[in-house]
């Protein structure tokens, strides 16, 4: 049996070339604005607003379009209370003598420690699985492809809607994170990939000074 079915393409839009180059440089300067924040404001912020931005990851290409990612969105205070302490936990081993010297002079610059207050201080943490295997509707194993290419998409898609609904993120992976399995009750064919915190930089938000490489650094054209 196939599950083959094919329809024009009528989404698509074309648009004329000054248009296109404008939109590639408009695009360019609205994400050259995008930082990453860890300091957080408690201000409120509506769900929906996180809702849609979910769907917006959630349209991401993925291996065999197999969608291998959940999105698990965590606003209330004890679950938040309870990832704050296991995460700095965690921490605490990684900056105590776990991470290598190396790792810790190479994060220098970026002013991080072993205390996360971020994570009970924004409104949201987006804490986001990969599906190492699906189930199919007799609940029998299905296998996913390309799980970290795929959920690595998605989670750019979602700091990008995040970041153009007005909102900040940070891209969080706490040293050790097997206890998100544990605290969020996800089960075992779900590996977490990482904590998106999000919600608005407090008024005093610094962020380090980091240069951006070149194109020229990063691309080559031939
Ligand atoms: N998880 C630790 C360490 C850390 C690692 C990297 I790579 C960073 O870019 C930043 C931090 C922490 O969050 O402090």
């Amino acid at each position: 049996m196939s599950g083959r079915a094919f329809v024009p393409y009528r989404a698509y839009r074309e648009y004329p070339l000054e248009e296109m180059k404008q939109r590639a440089a408009d695009f360019f300067a609205e994400m050259k604005r995008r930082r990453s924040v860890r300091h957080f404001s408690n201000r409120p912020v509506p769900v929906e607003i996180i809702q849609d931005c979910i769907r917006a990851a959630s349209s991401a290409p993925s291996g065999a379009n197999n969608q291998p990612w959940t999105f698990v969105v965590v606003s209330n205070p004890e679950i938040k209370k309870q990832i704050h302490q296991a995460a700095e936990i965690v921490e605490r081993e990684f900056y105590a003598g776990e991470a290598t010297k190396e790792w810790v002079e190479a994060l220098d610059h970026l002013g991080t420690d072993q205390f996360k207050p971020f994570l009970v201080t924004a409104p949201y943490l987006i804490v986001i699985f990969a599906q190492r295997h699906g189930y199919d509707a007799d609940g029998q194993k299905k296998k996913h492809y390309y799980v970290q290419q795929s959920v690595g998409i998605a989670t750019g898609i979602l700091i990008t809607a995040l970041h153009n609904a007005g909102l900040v993120s940070l891209t969080y992976t706490p040293a050790k994170m097997a206890f998100l399995n544990k605290v969020l009750s996800r089960p075992s064919n779900e590996k977490p990939f990482m904590i998106l915190v999000t919600g608005y930089p407090a008024d005093d938000a610094q962020v380090p000074v980091l240069g951006k490489k070149s194109l020229g650094e990063v691309a080559i054209f031939m």
